[in-house]
C-alpha cells in the first residue's frame, strides 16, 4: 500500500509518516524543506519503502509536475493524507495581513486542492482509495482574531464533506480530522519564528501530541472494508472547545 503524505517534514505529517511505516505502508513523503524530508527518509526507509517529493503545495504546476514524476511503482496512491498547511499570524480581521490571508487561503485550501487533482484521477481508476483531510476545532469553531484560518479549515471541512459525497460511488473513503490543540511547529510558524510565545499556547495543560493524531489516522485509514470513519474532533483532555482550555 502507498500513502502520500503532504507536510510530513514536522509535526502531524511527520509523526503520521512514522505510524504507517510501522504498519508497512510504502511512504511518498511530501514538503518544502528538502533537508528535514531525507532525515525523515533516512529514518523511515529502516522500516519500508521511502520516497519523497520537494514542492510547495500553493504551486499547482509544481504539485501537478511532482506527482506526475512518481515511478511506475508509486503511481498507484492508496491513502493520501492532505495534512500540509499552517496558521500565519492571529490578528482581528481588520488588521490582518494579506501576506498571511494568501499564505493560508493558497496553502490550506488551494493546497490541498491541487494535490487531490493530481491523486484522485488515479483513485477513480482503480475504484478505491482513501483520502484523509486534516482541518482543524478550527473549522468548526471560529475564534476571535483567526477568522481567515478558521475559515480555511471551515473549507477544508466543506472539502472532506463534498470529496465524500463525489467519490463514495467510485469506492474512495475520506475522512475529516479535526484536532484541537497540538504540540508542533504550528504555533511557532503562526507566530513568526517568536517560540516563547508559541510555548505560551501549550503551558498549563497537556496538549496533544502529533502522534496522537497520527494514530486516529492509522485507525481510520485501517478500518474495516465496510466501515468508513467520515469525522473525527480530537481534543486535549484539558480542551473543552476551540479556545476554552483549563490550565494549571
Ligand atoms: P507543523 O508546522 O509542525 O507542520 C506543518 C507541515 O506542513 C510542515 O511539514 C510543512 O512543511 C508543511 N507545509 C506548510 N505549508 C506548506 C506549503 N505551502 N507547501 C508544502 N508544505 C507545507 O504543524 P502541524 O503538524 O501542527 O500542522 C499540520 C496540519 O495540522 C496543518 O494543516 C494544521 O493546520 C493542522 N492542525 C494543527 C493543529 C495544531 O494545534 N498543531 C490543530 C489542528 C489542525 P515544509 O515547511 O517543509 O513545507
Ligand atoms: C490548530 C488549532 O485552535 O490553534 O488548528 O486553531 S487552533
Amino acid at each position: 500500500m502507498n500513502a502520500l503524505i503532504t507536510g510530513a517534514t514536522s509535526g502531524i505529517g511527520k509523526a503520521t509518516a512514522a505510524a504507517l511505516a510501522q504498519r508497512g505502508y510504502n511512504l511518498i513523503l511530501c514538503g518544502r524543506r528538502t533537508d528535514r524530508l531525507a532525515d525523515v527518509a533516512g529514518e523511515l526507509s529502516q522500516q519500508t519503502a521511502v520516497t519523497t517529493l520537494t514542492f510547495d503545495v500553493r504551486d499547482r504546476n509544481a504539485v501537478a509536475e511532482a506527482i506526475a514524476s512518481l515511478p511506475a511503482g508509486w503511481q498507484a496512491i492508496d491513502v493520501l493524507v492532505n495534512n500540509a498547511g499552517n496558521a500565519h499570524g492571529l490578528s482581528a480581521v481588520q488588521d490582518g495581513d494579506p501576506d498571511d490571508w494568501d499564505a493560508m487561503i493558497d496553502g490550506n485550501v488551494q493546497g490541498l486542492l491541487y494535490v487531490s487533482k493530481a491523486v484522485i484521477p488515479g483513485m477513480v481508476e482503480r475504484q478505491k482509495g482513501h483520502i484523509v483531510n486534516i482541518s482543524s476545532i478550527a473549522g468548526k469553531q471560529t475564534y476571535a482574531n483567526g477568522a481567515v484560518y478558521c475559515a480555511s479549515k471551515a473549507a477544508v471541512e466543506a472539502l472532506s464533506t463534498g470529496m465524500r459525497l463525489d467519490l463514495t460511488q467510485h469506492g474512495i473513503k475520506v475522512t475529516n480530522i479535526a484536532p484541537g490543540a497540538v504540540e508542533t511547529e504550528f504555533s511557532v510558524v503562526r507566530f513568526k519564528g517568536d517560540a516563547g510565545r508559541a510555548a505560551k499556547v501549550y503551558e498549563g495543560f497537556d496538549p496533544l501530541t502529533a502522534r496522537d493524531i497520527a494514530d486516529a489516522i492509522v485507525y481510520a485509514v485501517t478500518a474495516p472494508a465496510n466501515v468508513t470513519i467520515a469525522d473525527m474532533t480530537i481534543l486535549a483532555s484539558a480542551q473543552a472547545a476551540a479556545t476554552t482550555i483549563y490550565r494549571k
